[in-house]
């Protein structure tokens, strides 16, 4: 066995990822419980003038629909201390709740809440709510980062919410059903540079909620990184986050390179844009695809990169 996980995640090693999103969120987290609250108030109104968000579907907010009238029979005191408690990751029965749904449940929960508080039915956060000199500075920082890297910064914030969502069972997890697209709804990208098969199917197959045909691409013990995580191992693993996690994406690849490494494997980088239905293509983030195929070109590794710059896009150098 040439290569390891461990190594493979050094592929392409001078690819230059927005480094920016993790720093700003370790800021974010010194940050108390009210500051954080009111910083995502501030930068989600901000965002709001330039980028739209898509409401989610009605079968995604249906799993949040019961702590979501909860929440709203309370007090405005008791609402604020749940959302303090969230931020605060307790170990509430809403925080408990809360950490099994899924990233995309989280963030309708969280839109729905984002509306209540501005018409009113949820509390507000006071409009003369004056920031730490900190949490100032930090939301300077965010207006400083191009929009892709704005969302991932407001999503990882929201994620890492409630009660430690990885000390959920598997079978406690809560997320929307997979709608795999039909044939007809289906078209195949070309990349440039880049014609290998696995490749390309994990593209389309990617696009179209295809996880099942997604999955057969990989090698038994592969990995897949999304940007700023440790490596998912596993088909098993991986599976189940391409169904919680992946749906509805919209990969747009544009140029790659391939070539030879160790023992008959094969690199390849791609780079591209892709959208969130979130925002749809109102926000293309800047994205590396890095793989690692075996010799039976099946997927040994994937690292998902959420690229520093545009410039990046056109980095395809080996090393
Ligand atoms: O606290 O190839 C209020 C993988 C104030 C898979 C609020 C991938 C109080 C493999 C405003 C109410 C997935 C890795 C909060 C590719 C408060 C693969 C609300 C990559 C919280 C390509 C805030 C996919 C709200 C990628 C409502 C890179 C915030 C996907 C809402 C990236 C924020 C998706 C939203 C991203 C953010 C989505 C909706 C970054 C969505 C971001």
């Amino acid at each position: 066995m040439p290569y390891t996980i461990e190594a493979a995640r050094g592929i392409f090693p001078n690819t230059l990822a927005a480094d920016a999103v993790p720093a700003t969120i370790a800021r974010f987290n010194q940050l108390n419980a009210e500051d954080q609250l009111a910083l995502i108030w501030f930068a989600y109104l901000e965002m709001g003038k330039s980028i739209t968000i898509a409401a989610p579907g009605a079968a995604q907010m249906q799993f949040a629909e019961a702590t979501l009238n909860q929440i709203r029979q309370m007090s405005f005191r008791e609402q604020s201390q749940v959302m303090c408690d969230l931020a605060n990751r307790e170990d509430t029965p809403i925080c408990r709740t809360y950490a099994s749904w899924s990233a995309n449940i989280k963030l309708g929960f969280w839109y729905r809440l984002g509306q209540w508080m501005e018409d009113g039915t949820v509390a507000p956060i006071p409009e003369n709510y004056k920031l730490s000199a900190n949490a100032s500075a930090i939301l300077q920082s965010i207006r400083n980062l191009e929009p892709g890297q704005q969302i991932t910064v407001l999503r990882n914030t929201v994620i890492d919410m409630g009660y430690d969502s990885s000390k959920v069972e598997v079978d406690q997890r809560v997320s929307e059903p997979v709608v795999v697209k039909e044939a007809s709804q289906r078209t195949p990208v070309n990349i440039q540079g880049v014609d290998n098969r696995t490749v390309l199917s994990y593209i389309n197959n990617l696009n179209a909620n295809d996880f099942d045909a997604l999955i057969d691409l990989f090698e038994p013990d592969g990995g897949l990184q999304p940007p700023f995580q440790r490596p998912i191992v596993g088909k098993e693993a991986i599976l189940r986050f391409f169904k919680e996690e992946c749906q509805n994406l919209t990969l747009i690849p544009e140029q790659g390179v391939s070539e030879p490494a160790e023992d008959g494997f094969t690199q390849i980088k791609v780079t591209g844009k892709v959208q969130t239905p979130w925002f749809g293509a109102s926000v293309g983030m800047n994205i590396a695809w890095r793989f690692l195929l075996n010799p039976n070109n099946k997927i040994f590794f994937v690292a998902i990169d959420l690229l520093a710059s545009p410039k990046e896009l056109m980095n395809l150098a080996r090393s």
